[in-house]
């Protein structure tokens, strides 16, 4: 018979063995069936409820045909395991670096200044070259049913290279299972290179209408983008690629079988970097190291092993795997359920932030997110974004980024992790970040749980790189009283010495927080000092302390570790550590607290 689960499937139970107590045996079958019906037509109501509990859910499924398991087959290939390749020689071939001759390179740099991508590179390498199997051994052995749902592959794109976009489209049609592929859906975010308009609807007509192409009739950046392309899409499954991707081997069916499983897991696979110049594919991650989605109070991305604790509990270091988060392009769900949850806040601009706010959105209301170690995707990293935003940004005031991330937490956490993102991002509290009453409706209509609840139950993990930050003592602008220079960045990266600078009030890299644990802080980087001087150096992961006190009268600032005071040096206007002198204006700094002039 049926094991059914919960307690509200439970009660039905009893009552239904009550009832057979008070009638005779012959109608028993009838009623039997009668109920059973009933029960069933319940569940599937219940089941395609956004409200209905997990244990619902699964009951419901239970009803419907019978699921497939996902099977681990040591001593044979598994079913969709597509034969090994013959080797090839060529341009890229095996995932090689490829160089061009002396005569092209001139052209292959001015190609990378305008699309971030070596594009003569990308258009000698053949679109269905040979990439290196970079799974986890284990990958190859594994059975998924026959019967998963079919998907819509969605690309958006925006002035892309063609020869990129074309492999992209190319492995997806070479390297997944034909039925499980619904189609390939481009949409473009109003292009204006000639090669994207009839060359690219020509070269697409081979496909006889699998590759569909759909554009916007004016910009409407990726995340709008992304939406509309769910909304034309026709596959169960929409999944979103970057339009500078290779698949890589049998990388489709892993992504479907958990939400075949259920519907609202989301799936992402784990990304492999190409080269944007030489297209040379290499993993980003060993076969056998498993990482997830984290982020840190900045809202930066940011990846974390997999707990240990989650590591022990696996069969398969080949098996997906819960993550909090995932880097936002490449990822897999069930089209009706990405609408329900009202696809991305059409708020978000452009790009950013809406990796978070589909995540939160997604475990806080009841799904989750595996990461598909099993599924690899190549994805060519450019150095910088090829394009501007156009008129999308014209209207805003202040950073796009920030502004999406204001977003995403004035909606998803509870004020005292609101805080934290404020501590670490003092000047987001002054940008308009539009009106969020829709987004906070849809979190009580699908009776979203708290972000401490996510915090305590899924990136739980985040905090040992992370922790709950202590307050801003003082924020600002740190400003000498000798030389009336603020201290900066200089625009390195850390580790690297500091110095001063005329004070320009625009934050960035003059923008110092100082929190009442003696941490200073630049952007998510740290400020300590040496013998060599004073320096932005990585913050210790994991700690939210440091070594410095700042003095409210005299105004100097004490590094406590070494016992000196940071000072501007009055001959080489070199930052330094020397002994304190309280009189010495060299020695004496101020916070001035910025307001943008946004
Ligand atoms: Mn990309």
């Amino acid at each position: 018979m049926f094991v059914v689960e919960g307690p509200g499937s439970a009660k039905v139970l009893s009552a239904f063995r009550m009832r057979i107590l008070q009638i005779r045996r012959g109608r028993f079958l009838k009623l039997f069936l009668g109920v059973v019906g009933v029960v069933a037509i319940l569940f599937l109501l219940a089941s395609h409820s956004p409200h209905a509990p997990a244990s619902i859910r699964s009951a419901g499924a239970f009803m419907s045909k019978a699921k497939q398991e996902v099977v681990y087959v040591a001593d044979k290939l598994g079913n969709f395991e597509p034969p090994e390749p013959p080797p090839r020689n060529g341009p890229g071939e095996g995932g090689k670096a490829h160089h061009l001759l002396p005569n092209k390179q001139n052209e292959g740099s001015q190609s990378v200044s305008e699309y971030g991508i070596n594009m003569v590179v990308s258009d000698e390498i053949a679109m269905d070259r040979v990439i290196p199997d970079t799974r986890h051994r284990e990958c190859k052995h594994w059975e998924y049913p026959e019967d998963l749902p079919t998907a819509s592959v969605i690309i958006v794109f925006h002035n892309e290279g063609f020869s990129t976009l074309m492999r992209t489209v190319h492995t997806v049609i070479d390297r997944s299972p034909p039925q499980f592929l619904k189609e390939v859906l481009l949409v473009d975010d109003f292009s204006d290179k000639a090669s994207l308009k009839e060359p690219l609807e020509d070269y697409i007509a081979r496909w006889n209408g699998k590759v569909r192409l759909v554009r916007n009739k004016e910009r409407s950046g990726l995340i709008r983008t992304r939406t509309t392309g769910a909304e034309e899409a026709r596959g169960e499954v929409v999944l979103f690629l970057d339009a500078h991707c290779e698949v890589n081997k049998n990388w489709l069916p892993p992504l479907l079988a958990p939400i075949y499983r259920d519907k609202h897991t989301m799936t992402v696979p784990v990304i492999d970097g190409i080269d944007h110049d030489s297209f040379e594919y290499r993993p980003v991650y060993g076969a056998a190291s498993n990482f997830r989605g984290i982020f840190e109070w900045g809202m930066l991305y940011k990846e974390t092993e997999l707990p240990p604790e989650i590591e022990r509990q696996r069969e398969h270091k080949s098996e997906p795997y819960k993550a909090p988060t995932h880097a936002g392009g490449l990822f897999a769900i069930n089209r009706e359920y990405f609408l329900s949850l009202g696809a991305y806040d059409p708020g978000l601009l452009v790009w950013g932030g809406e990796n978070f706010e589909l995540s939160f959105k997604i475990w806080q209301c009841g799904g989750s997110i595996e990461w598909v170690p099993c599924s690899r995707v190549g994805h060519v990293y450019r150095g910088f974004m090829p394009y501007n935003f156009g008129k999308l940004a014209e209207k805003k005031k202040g950073p796009l980024i920030t502004i999406n991330y204001k977003r995403v937490i004035e909606t998803w956490f509870d004020d005292k992790y609101k805080e934290y993102f404020y501590t670490r991002e003092p000047l987001a509290r002054y940008l308009d970040m539009g009106d969020i009453s829709h987004q906070l409706e849809l979190k009580e209509r699908l009776g979203c749980k708290s972000f401490k609840w996510f915090m305590d139950n899924v990136a739980y993990d985040m905090l040992r790189k992370y922790p709950e930050l202590p307050p801003n003592l003082h924020w600002g602008e740190l400003w000498n009283a000798a030389t009336s220079q603020c201290l900066d960045t200089l625009g390195h990266a850390a580790p690297s010495l500091m110095g001063v600078a005329h004070c320009h009030g625009f934050g960035n890299n003059q923008l110092v927080r100082l929190n009442s644990e003696g941490q200073l802080g630049i952007g998510e980087r740290c400020v300590d000092a040496d013998g060599q001087g004073i320096k932005l150096i990585f913050c210790r992961l994991g700690t939210v302390d440091g070594p410095w006190q700042y003095d409210e009268q005299n105004h100097v600032l004490l590094h406590k570790r070494l016992g000196k005071c940071a000072a501007l040096h009055p001959q080489n206007n070199q930052l330094a550590l020397l002994p304190c002198d309280p009189v010495n204006n060299y020695q004496k700094w101020q916070f001035k607290q910025i307001v943008p002039k946004w």
